[in-house]
């Protein structure tokens, strides 16, 4: 009933929607309706109400909340639940420990704040609360673990897409798994696996974009930037999930469907800010060379300056005037 009514304020856009059309449409009582209204209002939503005219949600909210992502995720097929929390540890943790129950599957986690957010290698993801998307999504695909590398291309063309429909701005694509805007990181993705001989037991895509800060702790202040920053102007979270959902249901055929894993390589070949790149690899030591290619494995093919080139898998690539290459 909540999802509902909030639903019929959502579409009521700014205008006021009295109890009497909720009660009809709903077919309860107006107690009832006011009841939930209080609900709604407890849950953090500001609702204006008036004797005469009804009800009328306060534009321009950013609230995240579990009805208002049930609403939102009725609407995405793929998605079988969305578990909310004010806060928690780590929604990759969350997804990781849902997924010891086989029959979990398709669960979107979002957290309003994470305590402990990693990046790759157990480092530390800076999750300030109600200012980011901090999600994961727990996937069981039938497919080989070699071929869970493209769930990070997945993820990762679906964010940018998503950044670019909903602020304009023109987000890129660092190899292999951050978002940047304007050279700095805005959002990155640690999908982790757990798999059998030949087999996906699991996946968890997580996303951590940096919405609405207007600033950051001094260790990352100068990598680091968020899309209320760059594009001038607070921004939805709710929207972009919304947007990158959308687009996370489309190209997560790439798993199964070649002619969308070749579009998917597309796409992130067009988005990448590495591609015909200056790019400093670290890996047993640290070489420089340009960027020429992505293999259709996903991994990275550089030219190094001491005449050799080869594929880049993993590590650490740094790319002129992103991070701290200057
Ligand atoms: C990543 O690791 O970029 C993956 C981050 C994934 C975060 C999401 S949030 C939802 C889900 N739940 C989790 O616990 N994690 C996922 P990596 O490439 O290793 O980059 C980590 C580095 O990025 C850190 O060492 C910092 O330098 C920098 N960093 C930390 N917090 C940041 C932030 N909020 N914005 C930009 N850069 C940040």
């Amino acid at each position: 009933m909540k999802t509902k009514i909030l639903k019929a304020l959502q579409n009521g856009a700014e205008h006021y929607v009295s109890g009497e059309q909720l009660s009809e449409m709903l077919g309860v009582s107006r107690t009832m309706i006011w009841k939930v209204i209080n609900q709604l209002k407890a849950d953090g939503y500001l609702i204006e109400s008036s004797s005469r005219k009804g009800y009328r949600l306060v534009p321009g909210q950013d609230k995240l909340s579990q009805s208002a992502l049930n609403l939102m995720a009725n609407e995405i097929a793929f998605i079988n639940r969305v578990d909310f929390h004010e806060t928690i540890d780590s929604t990759n943790l969350e997804a990781k420990r849902l997924a010891l129950d086989p029959e979990q599957n398709q669960i979107l986690v979002v957290s309003d704040e994470q305590q402990m957010g990693r990046g790759r290698l157990g480092r530390n993801w800076f999750s300030e609360k109600g200012t980011g998307l901090w999600s994961s999504l727990l996937l069981r695909p039938d497919i080989e673990p070699e071929a869970s590398f493209k769930m990070t291309l997945i993820a990762a063309v679906s964010v940018a897409k998503a950044v670019r429909s909903l602020t304009g701005l023109e987000a890129k694509i660092k190899w292999p798994n951050d978002i940047v805007v304007n050279r700095k990181k805005i959002c990155g993705i640690l999908t982790e696996m757990s798999a059998e001989w030949q087999r996906i037991n699991y996946l968890v895509v997580g996303v951590g974009v940096n919405v609405n800060q207007t600033n950051f702790p001094e260790e990352i202040a100068e990598i680091a930037s968020s899309l209320a920053i760059e594009s001038g102007k607070a921004q939805s979270r709710l929207e972009l999930l919304n947007a990158y959902l959308k687009e996370l249901a489309y190209y997560q055929n790439a798993l199964f469907d070649p002619i969308v894993a070749a579009e998917l390589l597309t796409h992130y070949r067009e988005l990448s800010a590495t591609l015909g790149q200056r790019v400093r690899v670290i890996g047993k030591e640290e070489k420089l060379g340009n960027a020429i290619a992505l293999s259709d494995e996903g991994a990275l093919l550089v030219a190094f300056d001491d005449g050799t080139e080869s594929y880049v898998n993993y590590g650490e690539v740094s790319v002129r005037g992103i991070d701290f290459y200057a």
